[in-house]
């Protein structure tokens, strides 16, 4: 159902949550009235060859805390955004433009823009940093009340409020 709402969305891992990705979420935001995010699954992330310090669960939490999101999904593979587009009703795709012209071919479903990736900060830089130091660098730490988030007799997405695609 086509609606005046300009939907943006956007996808990645978004581990270790940091200023960069935050400072994506408010451009993108900016670009319209509903940004989507949709966050790697671990799964998924094993194709991409990364392997995240917090698990799906924990950064689609963190993601969908942010307050320039409005809408948190998960991403499961390459090949979605075609559909999520369509899905979803999106004018415009973005991401940050260490990923320039890969996804130029979404130029027919919508608008596509590239932002500056904001330099200096990564989540792969603060794991290395965190290595040198010592720190653990393997998935995450459970939550101090000891509630884990993942465990799968909660409904995780109670944890994301009403953000989450039903
Ligand atoms: N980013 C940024 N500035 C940084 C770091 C990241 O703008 N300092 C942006 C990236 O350009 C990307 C998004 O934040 O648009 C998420 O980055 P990653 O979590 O590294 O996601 P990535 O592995 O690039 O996955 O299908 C697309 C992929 O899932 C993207």
């Amino acid at each position: 159902m086509k609606t005046n709402t300009k939907t943006i969305i956007t996808y990645g891992t978004f581990d270790l949550f940091h200023y960069g990705h935050v400072r994506l979420f408010k451009r993108l935001k900016a670009l319209g009235d509903k940004l989507i995010v949709a966050v790697s699954t671990d799964e998924f992330n094993a194709l991409k060859g990364k392997a995240a310090f917090f698990s799906y669960l924990q950064r689609a939490e963190i993601v969908a805390a942010c307050k320039y999101v409005d809408m948190v999904v998960p991403e499961t593979h390459w090949q979605q955004k075609a559909k999520d587009i369509c899905k979803y009703d999106v004018s415009t795709f973005g991401i940050g433009d260490d990923w320039k012209g890969e996804f130029d071919e979404l130029s027919i479903l919508c608008d596509v823009v590239y932002l500056d990736r904001t330099g200096e900060i990564s989540s792969t830089e603060i794991k290395n940093s965190l290595a040198d130091k010592g720190a653990p660098t393997s998935p995450a730490v459970k939550d101090p009340n000891n509630n884990s988030h993942d465990n799968p007799h909660d409904n995780p997405h109670d944890n994301f409020d009403n953000k989450v695609s039903k």
